[in-house]
């Protein structure tokens, strides 16, 4: 019930009726409404669920809303509350908030007239009144000529790639070797793609209506699980809002207290809202216990709704079946799971409201980036902007680890924006400064779509770090259960500023990117969030376990002390270890333009990292990362054990098929020239380029190469220009085909013969090794002074034994150094 502060209940009513009556004439759209709401109870349950009306724990404002977009209600308190907003005829949800403490901010969208009731309800703790207000903000239909589609754009060539990013066209990482997705807003996209000679075949005709089937079948599908119960861990049975997510971590660390602790990440993200997550582990509370730390987070890009359901079934997991399955209860011991379903909730709600909105707002269901403002580019916020979805960072592009470079935009309305500066964004420093503060020895990004499980590096000319044997092992034992192809992150087009580029290279820690299902961004619930998880049809994990199972590799390599570094020693109880590292990380060389045609010079920014741990005396374990910065150690690469073999000329074969028919590799009309792969220990090659060239540029060939089981190992199918390279790296030694296909791009364009096909070799690159860093290791007593301080050298899957580290016969040793 609505209370001015001191008011009694009748006073109460009366200003109820008298606030209900201000919002009923006031016209201002974003003219915010305040009141003050009491509850004498509190109540551990969902606030946005059902509308529940006056009760003990909840308290009721009535609303009418005078626009057609979004309204905006925020409640502060000490204490514990939340929001939930509901139709007032219907008493259907409209909008929710259900953070862990006093700071909500409910979005969702209304209608011009509608007749709202917003219910605070105080959820837990001894606060008893909270301050609410509520905005009403116009949405502008964003300005779509033509319908939304999506289309798979022909690239067989990396600079295919990079021009097609140039286009600021909103790409998908789901495509082949020789192809890109694409989604197109409206006819001005089609034109940019048609202008720009790029061929391409439409995959989804109309995006809108697809979706509104995929939201059907959703609905279908909740019914009908309802009845037969759902197999996810949650048992959940559709795509969650984010206050569901916000009030299932915290019931989660109600149920479990022993097990799971709620986290509230340092900083607000720009609508103010509060970044949420759940760490789980035998002694949740204590920080400092030195285990390994598996991170599993979702949703960095807004539309990618099944990344944040992965994250949160995956925290089920494991607390449902600790002390139920050997498997579980042994991980959980061993290590500590940090989840964060959202890393981007202001996105996220935005995107995930958006289909009950009127069509206008029916681009920001696709909206990818966060909700940084703009200044002094776009009018509004991130709700009611000019710009539609187009206001914000991309927040797989600020990490700071080679930012600025190629596959990023400098852009503010680009997809991939990457910010002002590296780290500009809250949500993006959130990430840092837990990895910054904890030893996060192991993660997983998810994001959708493609099919992928990606490793560093996101940029090719970074080179494969020393890991790489490593890093690709885990990645197959995880892709061995989900289907997914494992190859490195810049696999299809570099990026800069992605997750693991910081984490891995700068922090230590080894991560990988996820990019669940095939089916878009977020398709129907059952193939995107049940099938992908469990390994159902038709996941490509069908199975085999789907990524349950690949994220429990991920936690059983973060007990295995192969993947990260361990610290033994001795410490009377009550001190406090710390190990810190300062340092200063550069970006790429800063792209001036999308083009990269003006680039200016790397910049540098400083990075510390200092974690700690807790001694109850006597013997300690620290799982940490390296004390070696991966960015500096080296580089993978080999040995030659012999040299290169020598060019082959592949010789034209007269009278074959291709050499007058136009057609598609698919219909069959190729040549095929067949050679041989030399391997060692006689013959080296680490590299091996399959080349053909022809004169008339109206004349397009492609080039496909087939090893002896009639796979296409590699390829190249550009146009426009009159040469085919197609690249293999470390080439498995025995017989090959190369099929050139005469494909011509002009109509009516003469035929023209290709000449010089040749296949070229070279050796591997050797391994580099950099220099080792240190962890400067401390020991301080109860009374915080400082008792030890020494340098600590530890590699990955090392162990160092430092024994009596905050003796004083350590502090002599130290001290005569
Ligand atoms: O472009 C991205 O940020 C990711 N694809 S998505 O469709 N989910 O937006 C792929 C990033 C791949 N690169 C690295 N992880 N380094
Ligand atoms: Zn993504």
């Amino acid at each position: 019930m609505t209370a001015l502060p001191r008011g009694g209940r009748l006073a109460a009513i009366v200003f109820a009726a008298l606030l209900s009556g201000v919002l009923v004439i006031a016209a201002a759209a974003s003219a915010a409404t305040r009141a003050t709401v009491t509850a004498s109870a509190a109540k551990a349950r969902g606030c946005h669920t059902h509308f529940v009306g006056n009760r003990a724990h909840t308290d009721v404002l009535r609303v009418r809303s005078n626009v057609e977009g979004l309204l905006r209600a925020r409640l502060k308190s000490r204490g514990d509350w939340d929001l939930g907003v509901f139709d007032a005829k219907t008493k259907r949800y409209v909008a929710g908030s259900a953070a862990l403490r006093g700071n909500e901010l409910a979005e969702g969208f209304v209608t011009k007239g509608q007749r709202l009731l917003v219910q605070a309800c105080r959820f837990r703790g001894r606060v008893s009144s909270a301050r609410v207000s509520v905005s009403l903000l116009a949405t502008p239909s964003p300005n779509i000529d033509g319908a939304m589609q999506v289309v798979d754009v022909s690239t067989p060539t990396r600079a295919d790639k990079r021009r097609l990013q140039s286009l600021g066209l909103d790409l998908t990482e789901s495509g082949g070797a020789n192809s890109v997705e694409v989604l197109l807003y409206g006819n001005d996209d089609v034109q940019l793609l048609r202008r720009n000679k790029f061929r391409y075949t439409v995959r989804i005709a109309d995006l809108q209506q697809r979706n509104e089937a995929n939201r059907r079948a959703d609905r279908r599908y909740g019914l009908r699980v309802a009845q037969t119960g759902s197999q996810l861990p949650s048992g959940s049975t559709q795509y969650r809002r984010l206050p569901d997510f916000e009030l299932e971590l915290k019931l989660l660390a109600g149920r479990y207290p022993n097990l799971a602790k709620p986290l509230t990440l340092p900083h607000r993200t720009h609508l103010g809202r509060d970044v949420q997550g759940i760490e789980i582990a035998t002694d949740p509370y204590n920080l400092r216990d030195g285990k390994p730390i598996f991170l599993n987070m979702g949703t960095h890009h807004a539309r990618e709704w099944p990344s944040a359901e992965h994250s949160l079934e995956w925290a089920y997991d494991l607390l449902t079946n600790y002390g139920n399955q050997a498997r579980t209860t042994r991980l959980v011991r061993a290590t500590r799971s940090i989840v964060i379903p959202v890393v981007n909730p202001d996105g996220f709600n935005i995107s995930r409201e958006a289909p009950d909105a009127t069509p206008g707002a029916f681009d920001y269901e696709y909206k990818r980036k966060n909700c940084w403002p703009h200044p002094g580019v776009a009018t509004g916020t991130c709700e009611n902007s000019s710009e539609g979805r187009l206001l914000g960072v991309d927040l797989n592009r600020n990490y700071g680890g080679f930012w600025g470079g190629s596959g990023a935009s400098v852009d503010p309305l680009d997809d991939t924006f990457r910010g002002t500066v590296p780290f500009s964004e809250p949500e993006t420093e959130n990430i840092r400064q837990l990895h910054s503060e904890r030893q996060i020895t192991n993660l997983i990004t998810n994001h959708t779509y493609a099919n992928l499980v990606l490793r560093p590096p996101g940029v090719a000319d970074v080179g494969p770090p020393l890991e790489e044997p490593l890093l690709k092992d885990l990645g197959a034992r995880m892709t061995s259960h989900n289907g997914y192809d494992n190859i490195p992150g810049f696999g299809l087009y570099d990026t800069t500023g992605a997750t693991e580029d910081w984490t891995f290279w700068s922090a230590g820690g080894i991560g990988y990117t996820f990019e669940i299902g095939t089916e878009g961004f977020h398709p129907p619930y059952q193939t995107g969030v049940v099938a992908e998880y469990l390994g159902l049809p038709p996941a490509a994990g069908a199975g085999q376990g789907g990524n349950r199972e690949s994220y429990y590799e991920m936690l059983q390599a973060t007990a295995d002390t192969r993947y990260h570094s361990l610290v033994r020693g001795r410490a009377p109880n009550g001190w406090t270890l710390k190990v810190k590292k300062s340092f200063m990380t550069s970006t790429s060389p800063v792209w001036q333009d999308d083009l990269g045609n003006v680039i200016g010079n790397p910049m540098l920014f400083p990075d510390s990292l200092e974690s700690e741990l807790h001694s109850n005396g006597g013997r300690f374990s620290w799982h940490m990362n390296p004390s070696t910065r991966p960015v500096v150690a080296g580089r993978f690469g080999r040995d030659p054990t012999g040299p290169p073999q020598g060019r082959i000329d592949l010789a034209n074969p007269a009278g074959q098929p291709a050499e007058n028919v136009k057609a598609a590799y698919l219909d069959g009309a190729y040549e095929a020239i067949p050679f041989t792969v030399a391997g060692p220990p006689e013959m080296d090659n680490g590299r091996m380029t399959v080349h053909i060239e022809w004169s008339n540029p109206d004349t397009d060939w492609d080039l496909y190469v087939v090893n002896a089981a009639g796979e296409v190992v590699t390829q190249s199918a550009s146009f426009g220009d009159t040469t085919e390279d197609a690249t293999l790296f470390d080439p498995p030694p025995g017989q090959y085909t190369a099929h050139v296909v005469n494909f011509d791009q002009i109509d009516g364009a003469p035929y023209d013969d290709w000449f010089n096909g040749s296949v070229t070799f070279a050796s591997p690159r050797p391994l580099v090794r950099g220099p080792n860093e240190a962890w400067t290791l401390t020991c301080e007593d109860r009374g915080g002074r400082l008792r030890a301080i020494r340098d600590l050298v530890v590699d990955r899957g090392h162990r160092v034994n430092v024994g009596r580290v905050c003796s004083s016969a350590a502090i002599a040793r130290a001290k005569a150094q």
